[in-house]
C-alpha cells in the first residue's frame, strides 16, 4: 500500500533540512582537526531571476554540484555551497517602463520563484548566505570595489596595479600644478572617462544595448539606432592582457575555454611601419602582423574615424569621404568587419610612399579597418590577406604576389570561395607562410626568417618597430540605465553647471538609487538618472566646488565579477570578505555554469580578481581552480528525429515544475544526471524519466514493504551479516559510486547503483548493513528518499555528515579465479585457486592436477612461466 511516494517525502525533507539548518556552514573551523577532508568551495553560476522562472538547464549544474557536495560532507569536508542572484538587468527596467512596477519589486517577486523552485530540488545550499547583486548591503563592495580600480594604476614596470597616489609624476606635470597633476592620475587610473559610441533610438529616446539592436534596427518597433558618441567609464582591463593570458597556464579549466579566452585577448606580435605621405612630412604608421609581405602592399587604408582622415582628402574626394564616413557612423564593428560582406570604401586622395620600394601607393578609407584595433591603419597586401583580396577584386586594385606557397599547398574552403579569374588563371589569395617572391634582396628567404630581418631594417632606417597588439578592448563599464549600480562618484561643475572632466569620490557608501523617482526615458541619449531629483543630484562640496552625482549606472557584469567572494562572508559589515575567511576558502576549487560565459564573465572576474590580488585584498591571484561547463539541454527529439534548443517560440520547454509535480526532485536530480555525460549537450526524454522514477520506486520497495497497511521496512532487510558475494556487489558500488564522483561521471555512478538494485532487490534476505550502505551511497544522488529510507532504517537524524561508508579493498577482489594451465603453450586444464595465489601456489596446484600431470610426466620442465590470477604456462622437453 505505501508506495513511492515523493510528493509525501520530499516536501517534509526539505522542511526538515530549513528547521535543522543543516546545510549551514560555519564561515570557519571551530575547531582544529574539525574537518579532516580539508575544505571544497563548490560554486554554481548565479542565475538571472528572469520572469519565467526555472528552466531545465539550472539543475542540471546545480545537481552536480550538490551531489559533489553531499559526498564532500559525508567524508568530512568543510562544504561551502551557496547561491544567490545576479539581479540586475534591463528586463525588470523594461517590465516597470510598461506596467509602471517598480524593478525592485519584479526582482524580488522573481527571487522568491528562483528559490521556491530550488529549495523543491533538494539542493543543499547554505541558504543563510544568499545575497543578490542588487542588495543595497552587497553593491556597497561592488561599489568599494569600483573605486579601488578607480584607485590603481597598471605598472608596467613590476606588472602590477599599484595605488595611483603611487604613480611617478613627470616634472613638468608638477609644475603645471595640482589640477595638471589631477587630469594625469587620470590619465593612468583603471577606470577612466571616454568618449565611446553607444546605439542611440531616436525613435524610442533612448540608448541601446547590443542586444537590443539587430542589424542597425531597434528591435522593439525597428527603429534606425545611430551610434552616438557619449561620455562613458572604462576598464583598463587591457592593461591586464598578459597577466590574464599567463594565468590561465595554471588553471585546471577546460581546454576549450582557455583557448577562447585567449582568442579573445587576441594577442599578436608584428611591427608598427612609417609610409610617408607623398607632398608632406607626416607618415602614416601601419599595424601589421606580416611585414614580410611589404613588397606586396598596394594600397593602404585608414578607418573612417582616423584622425588624418580629414587632411587625407582633397577638393575632390571630399564630399564623397564625408558621406561616407556619416554611413560607416551607423554600423557596429562586428558589421564591418564580418568576412564576405561586401567591402565599401572610397579614394581618400592621397599616396603614401611604400618604404621598402619606394613606390606610392594609393590611401584607401573602408570600415573593414577599425580604429581601435593598431594604429587603426593597414597596409594592404590583397595577395596574401582575404579582406584585402575581396576588396582589390571589387575595386580592381593591383595585386602582386609576394609569398610562394610550399609545394603541397591547397587553398582552404574559405580561400577558395574567394577564387577569381585573373589574366586568364585561376587565382587565390594564400595566408600562410612560404618563401619570399618578388621581394627584392629578400627573394627566397622564409617567411619567418623574412620578418626578424625585415624588422631590424625597418628599426635601423628609422620608419619602423616591433610591435604587440591586443585584439582585447578597454571594457565599456557604464550603461545609461536606471536599474544597475550607481557610481560612488560626483563631477567637478564650473560656473555654468558643465562638467570639468575632474571627479571626486563618494567617500560614504552605499550611494543607492534615488526613491521615487520615475525614470522613463526622457529623450536624451544621457542615462535616465540626470533627470533624478535635485537633492540625490547635486551638492555642495565643504570647498564651494559644486558636484553633480554620475548618472550612469554600472553594467550587469559587475555584480557578478566577486560574488564567489561575498558567499564565503556574506554578512561582513567592515570589509567586502572577511580576511581569514578569504583565505580559507579561495580559490573556489569546483566551478559549474554554462559554456556561454566562457570569455566574458569569467575575463572580467578574474580581471577583478588579479586586482584586488595586487592591491592585497585577496590571497589568490586566480579565483576560480577548476571549472566544467555543463552541456546544454535540448528539447524533447521532434518527429524529424532531431533535437532543437529548448525555447517559448519552438514549444519544447520544459518546466521543472511539472516533472517535480509528476515524479519528484529525486527523479528529476537523478534523470538530469543519467542523460549523459555531464559536459555533454544532449536532448531531453520524459521516457527517461520514468526510467529513473521506476529505479527510485523499486530502491523503495526493496527496502520497505509495500503489502503493509503503513510504511515499515520489508521483512526482506534483516539484522544479518552479509554473504561473502552480497558484501562484495556493495563495496564494489560504494568504491565506483564514490570515484566516479570524484571525476564527475554522474551518469556512470548511477548505472552502478541501479546494477547493485537489479542483483539485491531479487535476494531473499537483505541485510540490514548493506541497505544501509546503499542508502548512503544513493543519498548525494536522490538526498530526499535516502533520508526517509534513513529513517525507517533506525537513525534519527539526516544522513548528511554520516561518513561515506568505508571499503576494505581487500574485501573487492574475487576470492578465487579460474585461470588456464598450459603445457608447451596448449592448454591442458582449467584450475580454480584462490585469486590471491601467488606463483608457488599456482604452480603446486597445477602439478597437482592429475590432467597436468599427465603431460609431464616423464619430460623435464625448463621454465614455468606463471602469471599468478591469470594463467600458468609449463614450457618442458623430451
Ligand atoms: C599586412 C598584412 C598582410 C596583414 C598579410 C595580414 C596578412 P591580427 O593577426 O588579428 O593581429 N589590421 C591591422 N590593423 C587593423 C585594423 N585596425 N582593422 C582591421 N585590420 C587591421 O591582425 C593583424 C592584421 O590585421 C594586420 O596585418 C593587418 O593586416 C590587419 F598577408 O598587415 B596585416
Amino acid at each position: 500500500m505505501p508506495r513511492y511516494d515523493a510528493a509525501r517525502i520530499e516536501p517534509f525533507w526539505q522542511a526538515h533540512w530549513d528547521e535543522h539548518k543543516t546545510f549551514e556552514t560555519p564561515t570557519l573551523p571551530e575547531r582544529d582537526g574539525e574537518y579532516p577532508g580539508g575544505k571544497l568551495y563548490a560554486l554554481d553560476m548565479f542565475p538571472y531571476p528572469s520572469g519565467s522562472g526555472l528552466h531545465v538547464g539550472h539543475p542540471e549544474g546545480y545537481t552536480a554540484t550538490d551531489i559533489v557536495c553531499r559526498h564532500a560532507r559525508m567524508n568530512g569536508k568543510h562544504v561551502l555551497h551557496p547561491m544567490g542572484w545576479d539581479a540586475f538587468g534591463l528586463p525588470a527596467e523594461q517590465h516597470a517602463i510598461k506596467t509602471g512596477v517598480h524593478p525592485r519589486v519584479t526582482t524580488k517577486e522573481n527571487i522568491d520563484t528562483f528559490r521556491r523552485q530550488l529549495k523543491a530540488l533538494g539542493f543543499s545550499y547554505d541558504w543563510s548566505r544568499e545575497v543578490a547583486t542588487t542588495d543595497v548591503d552587497y553593491f556597497r563592495w561592488t561599489q568599494w570595489i569600483f573605486l579601488e580600480l578607480y584607485d590603481t594604476w597598471f605598472d608596467p614596470e613590476s606588472g602590477r596595479g599599484r595605488p595611483i597616489a603611487e604613480l611617478p609624476i613627470p616634472g613638468e606635470i608638477e609644475s603645471e600644478g595640482a589640477e595638471a597633476v589631477r587630469r594625469y592620475q587620470d590619465g593612468h587610473r583603471l577606470a577612466y572617462q571616454h568618449e565611446a559610441p553607444v546605439n542611440w533610438c531616436p525613435a524610442l529616446g533612448t540608448v541601446l544595448a547590443n542586444e537590443e539592436v539587430i542589424d542597425g534596427k531597434s528591435e522593439r518597433g525597428n527603429h534606425p539606432v545611430e551610434r552616438l558618441p557619449l561620455r562613458q567609464w572604462m576598464l583598463r582591463i587591457t592593461a591586464y592582457a598578459d597577466r590574464l593570458l599567463d594565468g590561465l597556464e595554471g588553471l585546471d579549466w577546460p581546454e576549450s575555454v582557455k583557448a577562447l579566452q585567449r582568442n579573445w585577448i587576441g594577442r599578436s606580435t608584428g611591427a608598427e611601419v612609417d609610409f610617408k605621405l607623398v607632398g608632406r612630412d607626416e607618415a602614416l604608421r601601419v599595424y601589421t602582423t606580416r611585414p614580410d609581405t611589404l613588397y606586396g602592399a598596394t594600397y593602404m587604408v585608414v578607418a573612417p574615424e582616423h584622425p588624418l582622415v580629414d587632411s587625407l582628402v582633397t577638393d575632390e574626394t571630399r564630399e564623397a569621404v564625408e558621406a561616407y564616413r556619416r554611413d560607416a557612423a551607423f554600423k557596429s564593428d562586428l558589421d564591418r568587419t564580418e568576412l564576405s560582406k561586401e567591402k565599401t570604401g572610397v579614394f581618400s586622395g592621397s599616396h603614401a610612399v611604400n618604404p621598402l620600394t619606394g613606390q606610392p601607393v594609393p590611401v584607401w578609407v573602408a570600415d573593414y579597418v577599425l580604429m581601435g584595433y593598431g594604429t587603426g591603419a593597414i597596409m594592404a597586401v590583397p595577395a596574401h590577406d582575404t579582406r584585402d583580396w575581396e576588396f582589390a577584386t571589387a575595386f580592381d586594385l593591383p595585386i602582386v604576389p609576394v609569398v610562394d606557397p610550399p609545394a603541397n599547398w591547397k587553398p582552404s574552403k574559405d580561400e577558395q570561395k574567394l577564387a577569381r579569374e585573373i589574366d586568364g588563371v585561376t587565382r587565390y589569395p594564400f595566408t600562410g607562410a612560404g618563401t619570399a617572391i618578388n621581394s627584392g634582396e629578400f627573394d627566397g628567404t622564409p617567411t619567418g626568417e623574412f620578418k626578424i630581418a625585415v624588422i631590424k631594417k625597418l628599426t635601423d632606417e628609422g620608419v619602423g618597430s616591433e610591435a604587440v597588439n591586443y585584439k582585447l578592448r578597454d571594457w565599456l563599464f557604464s550603461r545609461q540605465h536606471f536599474w544597475g549600480e550607481p557610481f560612488p562618484l560626483w563631477h567637478e561643475l564650473d560656473a555654468d553647471g558643465n562638467l570639468t572632466g575632474l571627479v571626486r569620490v563618494e567617500e560614504s557608501l552605499p550611494v543607492d538609487l534615488p526613491k521615487d523617482f520615475d525614470f522613463k526615458p526622457h529623450g536624451r541619449p544621457e542615462p535616465p538618472l540626470d533627470e533624478a531629483p535635485a537633492e540625490w543630484l547635486y551638492k555642495t562640496a565643504d570647498d564651494g566646488v559644486r558636484l553633480k552625482r554620475e548618472t550612469n549606472s554600472m553594467p550587469q557584469w559587475a555584480g557578478s565579477c566577486w560574488y564567489y567572494l561575498r558567499f564565503v562572508d556574506p554578512r561582513n559589515g567592515d570589509r567586502f570578505v572577511g580576511e581569514e575567511a578569504e583565505k580559507h576558502w579561495l580559490p573556489v576549487d569546483l566551478y559549474i555554469g554554462g559554456a556561454e560565459h566562457a570569455v566574458l564573465h569569467l575575463l572580467y572576474a578574474r580581471f577583478w580578481h588579479h586586482v584586488l590580488y595586487d592591491r592585497g585584498h585577496v590571497s589568490t591571484s586566480e579565483p576560480f581552480g577548476k571549472l566544467v561547463n555543463q552541456g546544454m539541454i535540448l528539447g524533447e527529439p521532434e518527429a524529424d528525429g532531431r533535437a532543437y534548443k529548448m525555447s517559448k517560440s519552438r514549444g519544447n520547454v520544459v518546466n521543472p515544475d511539472d516533472v517535480v509535480a509528476d515524479y519528484g526532485a529525486d527523479s528529476l536530480r537523478l534523470y538530469e544526471m543519467f542523460m549523459g555525460p555531464l559536459e555533454q549537450t544532449k536532448p531531453w526524454q520524459m521516457s527517461g524519466v520514468e526510467g529513473v522514477y521506476r529505479f527510485l520506486a523499486r530502491v523503495w520497495r526493496t527496502i520497505t514493504d509495500e503489502d503493509a497497511d503503513e510504511v515499515r521496512l520489508n521483512p526482506a532487510v534483516r539484522d544479518v551479516e552479509p554473504t561473502e558475494e552480497q558484501e562484495r556487489a556493495i563495496l564494489k558500488t560504494i568504491k565506483g559510486v564514490g570515484d566516479d564522483i570524484e571525476k564527475l561521471a554522474f551518469n556512470t555512478a548511477i548505472s552502478k547503483m541501479m546494477e547493485f538494485v537489479n542483483g539485491f532487490s531479487a535476494d531473499s534476505v537483505r541485510p540490514k548493513s548493506v541497505a544501509e550502505r546503499f542508502t548512503l551511497v544513493l543519498a548525494p544522488f536522490a538526498p530526499h528518499l535516502a533520508e526517509e529510507l534513513w529513517r525507517l532504517l533506525g537513525h534519527q537524524s539526516s544522513l548528511a555528515y554520516e561518513p561515506w561508508p568505508e571499503v576494505d579493498e581487500s574485501k573487492l577482489v574475487e576470492s578465487t579465479v579460474e585461470i588456464p594451465v598450459q603445457v608447451n603453450g596448449k592448454v591442458r586444464a582449467k584450475l580454480t585457486v584462490a585469486a590471491a595465489a601467488d606463483r608457488d601456489a599456482l604452480t603446486e596446484a597445477a602439478r597437482s592436477d592429475a590432467a597436468v600431470a599427465r603431460h609431464l610426466d616423464g619430460k623435464s620442465v625448463v621454465k614455468v612461466v606463471a602469471v599468478p590470477g591469470r594463467m600458468i604456462n609449463f614450457v618442458v622437453k623430451g
